[in-house]
C-alpha cells in the first residue's frame, strides 16, 4: 500500500487489489477514418495521449498488476445496438457502415481494434461492451470480483463519455477509482475539464484524479512490490 498524491486527497494505492482499466483506445476513436472522425471530430488530441498511456501500461505490466482493456462495439448483425444509438447524431458513417477501417464499431473489424501501441498482451482481460459503460451487459464485474480487485486506475477515451460512465458505474459498485488525467482525452477540451472537476468535487464524489507521473512514481515505490512477490 502506498499513498498516491491525487486530487482531492491521496489515493490509498494497493496494487494487489487494483486493476488498470484502459477504456476504448480503439482505432475507431483515435485514428482518422473511424467513428470519432465520422462524427466530425478532430482525433489528434486523442492520439496525443497514446505515449502516456503506453508508459503507464508498461510500468503496470512490469509491476505485475492486473490489466483490463475495453472495446466499444457491436455484433456484425447489430442485434446488440439499440435503435436509439444507431440513429443518433448525423455522422458521415453510421455504426455498421463500411468505412476506411472496415465496418464502423463492429467487433472484429480493423477499426474496432485497440491501437497497436496499447495492444493487449496474452493473459490480459479484454472486455467487449455494447454501451458506454464497461459494466453494462459485460462480464466485467464478475471478472474483477474473481481477481479480488477493489480499486481501478482508469485511462482512455473519451473522458466524458465512456470513461466517466464507467467510472460512475464502478463507483456505485464500491470500487475506489482514480482517473489518470493526462492519459485520457475528449474531442471537447471543456468537457474533459468539466469531467475532472465533477469527479473530484464534493470530496471525490466519483473518485480521484492524478497525473501519470504520480502513478509511475507510485509504481516505482518499493512499498508497491511486484504483485507475484506481494505477501498479501
Ligand atoms: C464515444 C467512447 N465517445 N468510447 N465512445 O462514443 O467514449
Amino acid at each position: 500500500m502506498t499513498a498516491l498524491p491525487a486530487r482531492p486527497f491521496a489515493f490509498p494505492f494497493d496494487l494487489a487489489r487494483c486493476a488498470l482499466l484502459i477504456i476504448d483506445m480503439q482505432r475507431d476513436f483515435v485514428e482518422p477514418g473511424g467513428f470519432g472522425a465520422s462524427l466530425g471530430n478532430d482525433v489528434s488530441p486523442l492520439q496525443a495521449i497514446v505515449p502516456t498511456c503506453a508508459a503507464v501500461l508498461a510500468a503496470w505490466r512490469t509491476a505485475g498488476g492486473c490489466v483490463v482493456h475495453t472495446r466499444e462495439g457491436h455484433r456484425p448483425d447489430l442485434s446488440d445496438c439499440p435503435p436509439a444509438k444507431l440513429s443518433r447524431g448525423n455522422p458521415s458513417l453510421r455504426i455498421g457502415d463500411l468505412g476506411p477501417m472496415g465496418r464502423v464499431l463492429v467487433i472484429g473489424e480493423p477499426g474496432h481494434a485497440i491501437v497497436p501501441a496499447l495492444a493487449p498482451m496474452p493473459g490480459e482481460l479484454v472486455i467487449d461492451k455494447p454501451g458506454k459503460g464497461a459494466f453494462y451487459a459485460t462480464p466485467l464485474q464478475a471478472e474483477l470480483q474473481q481477481r479480488g480487485i477493489r480499486q481501478l486506475v482508469l485511462m482512455g477515451v473519451t473522458t466524458e463519455v465512456c470513461v466517466q460512465t464507467t467510472m460512475r458505474e464502478a463507483n456505485d459498485r464500491g470500487y475506489d477509482c482514480l482517473l489518470v488525467e493526462d492519459a485520457t482525452d475528449s474531442y471537447f477540451p471543456a468537457f474533459k475539464a468539466a469531467t475532472l472537476a465533477m469527479i473530484t468535487a464534493q470530496g471525490g464524489i466519483v473518485g480521484w484524479v492524478a497525473p501519470a507521473a504520480a502513478v509511475l512514481a507510485a509504481l516505482a515505490d518499493p512499498a508497491v512490490l511486484p504483485v507475484a512477490k506481494n505477501p498479501a
